[in-house]
């Protein structure tokens, strides 16, 4: 374990450190003494104190040393800006920014992305600047998805990643522990400070079997979704084991710990295997796999370790799973999916198909969904749908372009669209239904809430394998069971599709890398400037939100009561929205503008107390600020579910909210809110949820703000007599000084100057 291994082909001077974290092991395992799961053994061979840290899964906050951090550039802006305020000359740690979420899909790949560059040319110079001031590793636009990015390059067993995106965990399909953070979060470890993370439970998910046929990996975070639900995975890590890992390949394992992401797990694991070895290998990286197997004992569950939850699933009785709409856990096996269409009223016709993204676009995904594509092609036919591609890496891109399999695709009537997220975040011009035409899509995504790709809240999104989506693009309809119905060729014949094929890495041997989209930090960097100009309305320095008061606040109003789900798209919507992302008074005009006021069922509309007038959400917080109101949002189960962006937990607190109250929390939206100096509360009843109007007013008694104690909330309802309710919350010590000083930020710039 002495060897130097670098963790990448970019960085010459950072190596992979399984020395010291076998160490650190050591002196875990003396403490705890019991067999460790692969989960923990990471973490616990990244303690920042591994004598001192005390270790109770589901309670303690684990002090963590990340080997690396990644951002992606619509989160990049706000973690590089608060960067910037902690006036540091360079990242204390590995660091890296992709450019991936802010170029829109139109009319295919070169156009979109010619464009994009000049539109977003503002942005991109302001993160190309910084990343060569702070010496990070800039991956411009073109380049590819961050998550593809960082398995074809950055990820390694047994490390350590956090990144500004939540399905950073795609890399936990090379064994590494990847887990998505907000940008604060991630300032910390690029500021060198330890990183906190309250200790997960791990629920083990044993696989047996053999995948064949029609099934996929996805089909199996598609079932696990099924089971473990939305929240199902709030503060767990989630470890696949048994032998049926052996027949997945490292990408397929991607694809599974990407859609984690889904099931509000913290991370998803897969144990070091000959399939990672494989991909290390094609990648570039032979070294790093040869180090591992060194290591191998270390890179997996010890014998008899034991799990929180149990979930066994056999893959060779696994059907494939269709996944939605609005939901990704409402999973339907196909054989009983077209049933499902019929009795839910759910638009037959399939208007559009898309494949690709950070969860489904490796090359063997690209390789099977060709083959169907080809076996139709020999048929005489074409997708009847419209169909889009979207290659996850430039890397993948010229790979597939040289084998052949993009031809294949296009033949079939596919447009390619950038290496880059497009529709898959509503970064697409879609022009084949009108707002409010009720359709449906399928894609090999991982998400699907109302109006994500589209904006239309009309569009029935569904998600599945990529095999699935290719086969009932050619059939054009949600009734098309590839499995059992069959499809009528040009000869009039009928034929029923081949089970997909495919190989899972380049037979060549290796990939071709395509163009070279990456810039390394320059050695001079004292030079560098990074410009953000005053009139800017796309980037905005930040300025230090304020302590709190020391005071109790009273007669706060409920600018929203938030009826059902509210996901992060809800509270700080994507598509056109990405390009106020540096910018926080503009893009806080998104906020909550899409979630459901419980007081008429509404969206973007609430009744200003102080005019009695029904207004847009931001503007009537923007009202209560300028007269200086705070205010609060009450919310239901698992509010801020999806997305790592911390806008949804900037803007509240820019626009002057004191706290948000719900039934539940989803992991990174929690943080976000308390890094940003709001208070995330929840109810210690949930049913109180029920009992507050939103017209009420309420007191909340601050000043009780203590660590594992309940805060009291005094209801004052219009009508009706004053009641208390408990709230609970998870504040440790040192995020209780967060909100005093007004944000995590404000207390690392105290720190700095005592
Ligand atoms: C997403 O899939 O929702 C995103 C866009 O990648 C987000 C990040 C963002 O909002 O910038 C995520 O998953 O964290
Ligand atoms: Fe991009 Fe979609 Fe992946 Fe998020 S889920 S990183 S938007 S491709």
């Amino acid at each position: 374990l002495d060897q130097k291994v670098t963790q990448n082909i970019h960085e010459k001077n950072n190596f992979i450190n399984y020395k010291k974290m076998s160490e650190n092991l050591a002196i875990v395992r003396g403490r705890l003494n019991r067999p460790l799961t692969y989960a923990e053994k990471i973490l616990y061979s990244h303690l920042d104190d591994p004598h001192g840290q005390e270790i109770e899964r589901g309670s303690s906050y684990l002090r963590l040393r990340p080997d690396r951090v990644a951002c992606q550039d619509a989160t990049a802006q706000m973690a590089i800006l608060q960067f910037m305020s902690a006036g540091m000359p360079s990242v204390a740690n590995p660091t890296t920014v992709h450019c991936d979420h802010l170029i829109e899909a139109q009319i295919g790949g070169d156009k979109d992305l010619a464009r994009a560059i000049s539109i977003n040319k503002e942005v991109y110079d302001f993160l190309a600047t910084a990343c060569a001031k702070y010496n990070i590793g800039f991956w411009k636009p073109g380049s590819g998805i961050i998550h593809q990015i960082l398995l074809e390059n950055y990820a390694f067993p047994g490390g350590l990643l956090i990144g500004t995106d939540s399905h950073t965990p795609n890399a936990g399909g090379l064994g590494m522990c990847a887990i998505g953070v907000g940008g604060a979060d991630a300032v910390d470890v690029m500021a060198n400070l330890p990183w906190e993370l309250k200790a997960p439970k791990v629920i083990g998910v044993k696989l047996t079997g053999q995948l064949s046929g029609w099934t996929a990996p996805k089909d199996i975070i598609l079932k696990v979704a099924g089971i473990l639900t939305v929240k199902g995975g709030t503060g767990a890590i989630v470890e696949y084991h048994g032998p049926g890992v052996n027949g997945i390949s490292c990408t397929g394992m991607a694809t599974i710990c990407n859609m984690g992401a889904e099931i509000g797990a913290t991370t998803s694991l897969f144990p070091f295997n000959d399939r990672m070895y494989d991909y290390l290998a094609v990648t570039k990286r032979k070294d790093i796999g040869d180090f591992s197997r060194a290591y191998a004992k270390e890179l997996r569950e010890d014998e008899g370790a034991e799990y929180d939850q149990l979930i066994e699933i056999n893959l060779s009785e696994l059907e494939p799973h269709i996944n939605g709409p609005f939901t990704p856990d409402l999973a339907t096996p196909i054989s009983k999916f077209s049933e499902a269409v019929k009795a839910n009223g759910w638009p037959e016709e399939l208007k559009v198909g898309l494949i690709g993204s950070c969860t489904n676009s490796s090359y063997e995904d690209m390789s099977r969904a060709a083959s169907i594509a080809r076996d139709a092609l020999d048929h005489g036919i074409k997708a009847k749908s419209l169909f889009t591609v979207t290659p996850g890496s430039e890397q993948i891109r010229a790979t597939i372009e040289r084998d052949g399999q993009l031809a294949t695709l296009e033949e079939f009537g596919g447009m390619v669209l950038a290496n880059a997220c497009g529709p898959c975040i509503g970064q697409w011009d879609r022009k084949d239904v009108k707002k409010g035409e009720a359709n449906s899509i399928i894609s090999s995504y991982n998400r699907n809430f109302t109006g994500r790709n589209d904006a239309n809240p009309a569009t029935h999104a569904f998600v599945t394998s990529p095999d699935l989506v290719v086969a009932m693009t050619i059939a054009g309809s949600l009734h098309f069971n590839p499995l059992t119905d069959k499809l009528v060729g040009k000869d009039g014949k009928e034929f029923l599709l081949k089970a997909p094929t495919g190989d899972g890495l380049p037979a060549s041997g290796s990939f071709d890398p395509g163009q070279n989209t990456y810039q390394a930090p320059p050695a001079e960097r004292s030079g560098v400037s990074v410009a953000v100009s005053p009139t800017s309305d796309r980037l905005q320095l930040l300025e230090p939100f304020k302590a709190w008061d020391g005071k109790d606040a009273e007669n706060l109003p409920i600018l929203i009561k938030c009826d059902g789900k509210t996901t992060t798209d809800h509270i700080s919507m994507a598509g056109p929205w990405l390009k106020y992302r540096g910018h926080l008074d503009n893009i806080s005009n998104n906020m909550l503008i899409g979630a459901i006021n419980a007081a008429n069922g509404e969206a973007n509309k609430v009744q200003n107390y102080t005019t009695g007038e029904w207004d847009a959400v931001p503007a009537t917080a923007r009202d209560y600020k300028s007269k200086n109101i705070p205010w609060v949002v009450i919310g239901d189960w698992n509010y801020g579910e999806g997305s790592s962006r911390e806008h949804a937990a900037l803007e509240p607190r820019h626009l002057g909210g004191l706290a948000i109250i719900t039934r539940s929390f989803a992991r990174i939206h929690e943080t976000n809110l308390k890094k940003q100096g709001m208070l995330p509360l929840t109810f210690a009843n949930p049913e109180d949820y029920d009992k507050i109007k939103p017209e009420d007013k309420v007191d909340l008694l601050c000043t009780e703000l203590e660590v594992g104690k309940p805060f009291t909330m005094r209801v004052h309802p219009k009508d009706g007599k004053t009641f208390e309710v408990k709230l609970a919350h998870t504040y440790n010590a040192p995020q209780v000084e967060w909100f005093k000083n007004g944000s995590a930020l404000n207390t690392m710039a105290k720190a700095n100057a005592a």
